[in-house]
């Protein structure tokens, strides 16, 4: 009687183990304000947008529901590709409600972030969901009016050009991104063929050496490269003197605000010493002529 016990309640613990083999992050998630929803367990989605509807549309058109499934197993019919979702293409009405059942059948993470978006609804034009998997994770955004494809994709390094790209149209859509697996063209299309391209020609090490003249000419540098250098030291000494004043700016901001921040700064920056350059030179030349 003991050992049945056993062997029922060992049973019954590996059935458990296999239903929650893809978790469920849906009714663990935080809402943590403007449509930024996350748990401890990896889950997270960003720019949920249930009721806003954006400028140009006058009411919700459609409510859809897709279920996304993102894994390496969907890759095996791409040649060269490791990740894939199963599905590369989405078309949808202008102003429809979208909810997205986001599900991971990977042992990493895995997203499907949206770009394009208006960035007075969605921070950055951003909708993101995002689990570190095997895991469920579901948000809802609603989409612009007009017609227009929107980038899908997994940006995590390498993965959207290890084949986790899609693209969204609403609308008719305003034309096909390139690389989508299955549907456009490989911006770098590799050959299976192992056949030598006829232009490319290897050369020896013994030809490879240079001669004293070349390999100078190389090292100087350009006048761009210096003009870029010297940007590059303008902006950090610029960086430096203002760190103290913007340290109590950037309390309780997280380090991609914080970057963000100074990168629009230092273009500002740029942009501003850019516009004073030109004005002299024109001054210059309008006094020489
Ligand atoms: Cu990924």
């Amino acid at each position: 009687m003991k050992r049945l016990l056993l062997v029922l309640s060992s049973f019954l613990f590996v059935s458990v183990i296999h239903a929650q083999e893809i978790e469920d992050h849906d009714n663990m998630l935080m809402d943590h304000g403007g449509g930024h929803l996350m748990d401890m367990g990896g889950g997270m989605v960003m720019g949920q947008n249930l009721d806003t509807l954006p400028g140009g549309c006058d009411k919700i058109s459609a409510t859809k529901e897709i279920t996304v499934h993102a894994g390496h197993k969907y890759a095996k019919k791409f040649p060269g590709r490791i990740f894939a979702f199963d599905v590369q293409e989405y078309q949808f009405e202008p102003c429809t409600k979208l909810t997205i059942h986001f599900i991971n059948e990977d042992h990493v993470r895995h997203q499907w972030m949206m770009h394009g978006l208006p960035g007075y609804l969605y921070p950055k034009g951003m909708f993101h969901l995002e689990v570190t998997g095997p895991g469920k994770v579901s948000g809802t955004l609603i989409l612009p009016p007009g017609d227009k494809t929107y980038l899908v994709h997994c940006d995590l390094a390498q993965h959207m050009e290890k084949g986790m790209k899609a693209q969204l149209k609403v609308g008719k859509g305003s034309g096909d991104l390139p690389s989508i697996p299955g549907v456009t063209e490989f911006v770098v299309q590799d050959d299976y063929s192992g056949a030598v391209p006829e232009k490319v020609s290897y050369a020896k090490p013994s030809k490879i050496t240079t001669s004293k003249a070349t390999a100078n000419k190389q090292a100087a540098p350009t006048s761009s490269d210096s003009f870029i250098s010297g940007m590059m030291v303008v902006g950090l000494a610029i960086g430096l003197l203002v760190a103290p004043f913007l340290a109590k700016k950037f309390k309780g901001m997280t380090a991609a605000e914080i970057a963000t921040y100074i990168f629009e700064l230092f273009k500002e920056v740029v942009n501003y010493i850019f516009q004073f350059v030109n004005g002299l030179i024109k001054k210059v030349s309008s006094g020489k002529t």
